[in-house]
């Protein structure tokens, strides 16, 4: 793994003329930049929302794992309404609705808090905004949400990536000050395609190498080729910090911050591994002009202008 010289780490002008401090897809060799932004930004104190320990480890580790609880009920009530989504996917804009490579199973709904009042009661639910509030020191908005649905049998893999380094290049996004939360809504086990972090990663920022193409989401969101870190940087981040796959029944909640590498594998077992995921992006973190040199991503994608209104 290449560190790169002081001017990389004092960052580079970017596309847009600005400083861009994790400058990516511009060098034909990946060279780590080491983080330039706080994880929590935060000081723990006895109202928080998560304990000092567990807030201690996200810190260290970049990802929390914890049930939330679900009641049989509820769980069953976002179940059926997962289902219903599919079965109307007709009906709904084809833009969020993803199909797995070459198949017609679902592979992704994007936007499911704008689709589902079901959906946007769970996503802005005081528990887990909160949450989101407290690790990023900040009020906060939906950048996006979706749900994966990664099917049994047919749901194919999410290749590792940050997804920072998507949200700073296509979406415009400045910081590290944003996080996911993926919920569960069936058992996420070591069989059909569990979400694998590799720990201590977020604190490195891995430029990828090549320019993505034109409306790059049309391509990245069924099989992502740009925008992927080289093996040899996976390697040395995985031998450093290992290689997690939280695991849980339904309401399982991972936590993973924004710059955490991250991917899972295909499911090809019966048991579906449907999980609703959002992101919380600190309302200080809005994205600006995207710092690579395409036009920006739709908003369905990535919330701007008046989408961006704090939860
Ligand atoms: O490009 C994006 O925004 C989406 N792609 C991946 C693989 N993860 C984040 C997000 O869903
Ligand atoms: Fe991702």
């Amino acid at each position: 793994m290449k560190h790169c010289n002081n001017a990389q780490i004092a960052g580079e002008t970017s596309a847009r003329g600005g400083i861009d401090d994790y400058p990516s897809r511009r060098e034909s060799v990946p060279q780590v930049i080491p983080r330039k932004d706080p994880v929590v930004y935060s000081n723990w104190r006895q109202d928080a929302p998560l304990s000092e320990e567990q807030t201690a480890f996200y810190d260290a580790n970049g990802f929390l794992s914890f049930d939330i609880g679900f009641s049989k009920e509820s769980r069953g009530q976002l179940i059926d309404e997962a289902t219903r989504l599919a079965h109307e996917k007709d009906e709904l804009d084809s833009n969020v609705v993803i199909t797995e490579p070459d198949r017609e199973e679902i592979r992704s709904i994007f936007r499911v808090h704008d689709l589902s009042p079901i959906f946007e009661k769970l996503l802005k639910g005081t528990r887990l905004v909160e949450i989101a509030r407290f690790l990023l020191g900040d009020d906060v908005y939906i950048h996006q949400s979706r749900l994966n649905y990664k099917p049994g049998f047919h749901g194919k893999e999410f290749y590792w990536h940050s997804d920072f380094e998507t949200w700073h290049v296509e979406d415009g996004m400045p910081r590290m000050r944003a996080l996911s939360m993926s919920i569960s809504l069936y058992t996420n086990n070591e069989l059909n395609g569990p979400l694998m972090v590799i720990p201590k990663s977020h604190f490195e920022f891995i430029p990828c190498v090549g320019e993505a193409p034109e409306d790059h989401y049309k391509s990245s969101l069924k099989k992502q080729e740009y925008g992927v870190p080289d093996e040899a940087s996976l390697t040395s981040l995985a031998a450093r910090g290992g290689i997690v796959a939280p695991k849980g029944p339904a309401g399982s909640v991972t936590i993973f911050d924004c710059n955490i590498m991250h991917g899972s594998n295909s499911n090809i077992t019966p048991y579906p591994r449907s999980n609703v995921f959002v992101v919380y992006n600190a309302l200080s973190n809005h994205l600006v002009a995207p710092f690579g040199s395409r036009p920006p991503r739709p908003d369905f994608l990535a919330a701007r202008g008046e989408r961006v209104v704090a939860i």
